[in-house]
This record gives structure tokens, C-alpha cells and sequence, in this order.
């Protein structure tokens, strides 16, 4: 049986992924640096009948993330998918007026986190040629949008990242896909709106957004194509969307 781990499972798209891919038939390794939330997950994993494991770290604490992977039984180390996918937005000010605690979080978990996770997990994907690392980019990643600066800036890190680490694993079967998906209706606005729920609801407005399912679905295809297919980055906009800045809303 194959094993995935998804980074920031507690919630939206990794949640999402988590509950997709053990539908396709794979165990899961949930991870979150929220063991409540973390717990929720994991029954609604169990009811589903999959095969499945907690571990609860913070993704920008490298030797805490090293720990809990450390502490899987043998039979776990394995990983065949990475989904790394926890990351947020903080604040929507322009670049000349941003909160630095807020830059410094953004960075460390959107950019950082993601190196921490591939640097410990793809070692010894390469060892035994093959597997797969989706990273969770963004259509923020193409292009800045009015008071996007450092989200869009961390992921289009997030795609440079992917292409670099697809060129450096090329001559493994492992593979690497850059999912980056548009208007998502999570969590996501509500954290980047500090709780604001007005402000966050505002976001998804007047458009049909897209679920963390169809997220899911996307992460659920790439890593179930044929082997010699690497689905190497994906785009994935609301209908009524074109780019990160331009909504039609109705
Ligand atoms: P949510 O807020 O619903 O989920 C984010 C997840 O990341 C949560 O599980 C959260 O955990 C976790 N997380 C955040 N910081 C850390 C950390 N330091 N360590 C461990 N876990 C952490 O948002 P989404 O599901 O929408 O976001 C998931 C990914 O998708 C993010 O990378 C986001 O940038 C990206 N994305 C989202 C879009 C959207 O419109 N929603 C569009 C494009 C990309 P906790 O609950 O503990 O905070
Ligand atoms: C999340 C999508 O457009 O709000 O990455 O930045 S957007």
C-alpha cells in the first residue's frame, strides 16, 4: 500500500487531499500543528476506513519536523507523495506598509516549511527511484495582485522551487507537480483577514469558488497518471475567474 503525507491537513485543501487520497487507496500520514483539529481529521480519516497516522509539528520548525519523522514506525517511512501544502496569506497591505511579523510568517512557512519537508522527505525518495512531491502553489504565484506582494511573492517561490527540484530529481522516477489553484473557499481568507469573517466572506462573493475537493481531485489525478506522465504544474481558476486579479462577480 502506498503512503502519502499532506503538510496542514487540519483544514481546506489539505483536509481535502488527506480524505481524497485515502480514498484512492493510499494510507495517510496527516500532519498539522494543531493536535485538536489534527484529531477531527483523523476520525473523519478512520470513518472512512482508511489507514491513517498523526504527527503534529509546526512546518517552520525544522528539528521538530525531523523528530516526528523520525518517530514513525519503519514501515511508515516510506512516503511515496508528498503534499506540501501548509502554508497562509496574512494581510492584503501594500508592499510599502506590511507588518514584518506578518512577511516573516508568510515566508517561513510558505517557502521555508516547503524546503524543510522536501529536504527530509525526497532523500530517500531518490534513494529508491520514484515518488512524488505536489506542491501547493498559487495562481499568485504567475503574477502580484493589489496588496499580494510577499504571498505572491512566496509562491512564485513555490514554483521556482518545483522546477528546480524537477530538474535535480529528472534522472529518478520521482516527479514533481506545482499545483496552483485560484480562488479556493477555506480557511484561507479568514486567516489572511486575521478573523475578520465579513472581510473573509467579501473574497468569495458574487462567484462560485472552488471547493478544497476540487483541489483534491487535481492532486488525486496527478499523482495517479501512469508513470512515465509527470503532470509537471497545473493551473486551476474558478470560471468566473481569469488571473489573480481579474473576478468577474455577478
Ligand atoms: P486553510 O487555512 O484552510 O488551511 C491551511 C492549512 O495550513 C491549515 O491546516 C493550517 O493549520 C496549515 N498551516 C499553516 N501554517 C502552518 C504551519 N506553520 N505549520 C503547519 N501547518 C500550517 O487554507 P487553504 O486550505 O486554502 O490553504 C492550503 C494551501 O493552499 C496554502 O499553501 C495556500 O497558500 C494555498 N492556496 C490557497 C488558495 C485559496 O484560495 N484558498 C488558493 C491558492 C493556494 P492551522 O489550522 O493550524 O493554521
Ligand atoms: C490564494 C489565491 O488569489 O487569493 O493563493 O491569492 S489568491
Amino acid at each position: 500500500m502506498k503512503t502519502a503525507l499532506i503538510t496542514g491537513a487540519t483544514s481546506g485543501i489539505g483536509r481535502a487531499c488527506a480524505l481524497r487520497l485515502a480514498r484512492a487507496g493510499y494510507r495517510i500520514i496527516a500532519t498539522g500543528r494543531n493536535s485538536e483539529k489534527l484529531d477531527n481529521v483523523m476520525q473523519q480519516l478512520a470513518d472512512s476506513g482508511a489507514e491513517a497516522r498523526a504527527l503534529v509539528f509546526d512546518v517552520r520548525d525544522r528539528e521538530a519536523a525531523r523528530l516526528a519523522l523520525e518517530s514513525l514506525p519503519e514501515e511508515w517511512r516510506e512516503i511515496d507523495v508528498l503534499v506540501n501544502n501548509a502554508g497562509l496569506a496574512l494581510g492584503l497591505e501594500p508592499e510599502y506598509e506590511g507588518l514584518w511579523e506578518d512577511w516573516e510568517t508568510m515566508i517561513d512557512t510558505n517557502i521555508k516549511g516547503l524546503l524543510v519537508m522536501t529536504r527530509l522527505v525526497v532523500p530517500e525518495m531518490v534513494k529508491r527511484g520514484r515518488g512524488h512531491v505536489v506542491n501547493i502553489g498559487s495562481v499568485a504565484g504567475d503574477a502580484a495582485y493589489a496588496g499580494g506582494n510577499v504571498y505572491c511573492a512566496t509562491k512564485a517561490a513555490v514554483k521556482t522551487l518545483s522546477d528546480g527540484l524537477r530538474i535535480d530529481v529528472a534522472g529518478t522516477s520521482v516527479r514533481v507537480t506545482n499545483v496552483k489553484p485560484g480562488l479556493v473557499e477555506t480557511n484561507f481568507s479568514n486567516v489572511r483577514f486575521h478573523g475578520d469573517d465579513a472581510r473573509a466572506d467579501n473574497v468569495y462573493k458574487g462567484i462560485k469558488p472552488l471547493t478544497g475537493d476540487d483541489i483534491a481531485d487535481v492532486v488525486a489525478y496527478a499523482v495517479e497518471a501512469p508513470e512515465h506522465v509527470q503532470i509537471a504544474e497545473v493551473l486551476v481558476l474558478a470560471t468566473h475567474q481569469a488571473s489573480g486579479s481579474v473576478i468577474v462577480r455577478k
